[in-house]
């Protein structure tokens, strides 16, 4: 099998194991990605995240069909916190998930299991496969947004952040920092009563801001904005189309950053474990006779 050839063709299984690959940093994902890696850079990424239940996977699954009739062809990935634990949640998500990939769209839950890096690490691989198998957009869903979780906004291009009325501590949310990353602030679950209200809060808070994003309402239920909602995304694709080229710059520079100080930590570590000189440090601050901190500078002076 010709991993590449297929991928190149979409084929959706080539897809699932080029991204099994570097989810899981597996021998040979290295040199699939050397492979790739030329072309890529391009398609626009979206990240799509709110609280979870805010009905984020739902709206992915209608707007991905608009999109598509609009000429796109979207994949998406969602990055599923809780699945390490249950695994309900993926199987959750394919289910309510599935009416979008038979329409063309690719969807594919992704572990957020593992450290920070590795994370943002297997998501910039994944997206660069996704972008080989010739899709554009690429949705990405995260529970997330000033919360916890994983910080996707680094990795994307533009942000979708929803909110749903009826949970209290939602302006409470976006008034600790979330002004900065979106480009859309959807309320979602607009049938539900306290949407208008959450709407002109979100909006005047919104106000402010530099970057002056969108407002919209949708409700997946009573279907009502999702087709406006496509559009209003298809239009930012379009503008960050333009810009993709310098984004994909500095990204590369902090990409390239972080597998250097990966590297070198790991590299480190290992010096550390076999020093006679540092079990000797380590030795007098157990003792107490010297500081962590001299300790440590000493140690590092010492290491080349
Ligand atoms: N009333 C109402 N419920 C919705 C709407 N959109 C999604 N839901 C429900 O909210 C729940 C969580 O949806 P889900 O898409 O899994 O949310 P996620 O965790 O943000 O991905 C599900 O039971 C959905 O059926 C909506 O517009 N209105
Ligand atoms: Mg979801």
């Amino acid at each position: 099998m010709d991993l590449v050839k297929d991928l190149k063709q979409g084929k959706r299984r080539a897809i699932a194991r080029a991204i099994s690959m570097v989810e899981n940093d597996e021998k040979g994902s290295r040199d699939l990605i050397k492979k790739i890696f030329k072309t890529s850079g391009k398609s626009v990424t979206i990240g799509i995240t709110g609280p979870a239940g805010a009905g984020k996977s739902t709206l992915i699954n209608r707007t991905s069909i608009e999109l598509n009739k609009l000429g796109y062809k979207t994949a998406v990935l969602a990055i599923d916190p809780t699945s390490h634990i249950t695994g309900g949640a993926i199987l959750g998500d394919r289910v309510r998930m599935t009416e979008s990939t038979d329409s063309g769209t690719y969807i594919r839950s992704m572990a957020s299991r593992g450290a920070t890096g590795a994370v943002s690490m297997a998501l910039r691989n994944s997206i660069r496969i996704l972008e080989y198998a010739g899709f554009d957009p690429i949705l990405v869903e995260s529970v997330g947004a000033g919360q916890t979780e994983v910080d996707i906004s680094k990795v994307v291009d533009l942000t979708v952040v929803v909110f749903n009325p009826n949970t209290g501590d939602n302006i409470q949310t976006i008034k600790a920092g979330l002004t900065e990353i979106g480009d859309i602030y959807l309320i979602n679950k607009s049938d539900l009563p306290g949407a208008n209200q959450l709407f002109d809060s979100v909006r005047d808070f919104i106000g402010m801001s530099e970057k002056n994003p969108t407002v919209m309402m949708t409700s997946t239920k009573s279907n009502k904005g999702i087709v406006e909602f496509a559009k209003k995304l298809g239009e930012l694709v379009e503008s960050r189309k333009k810009s993709k080229k310098e984004k994909e710059e500095s990204r590369l520079d902090a990409e390239l950053r972080d597998i250097i100080l990966n590297n070198v930590k790991n590299k480190v570590s290992n010096m550390l474990d076999s020093s006679a000189t540092y079990a000797k440090y380590l030795k007098k601050v157990q003792q107490k006779t010297l500081d962590p901190f001299e300790a440590g500078d000493k140690i590092s002076k010492l290491l080349k």
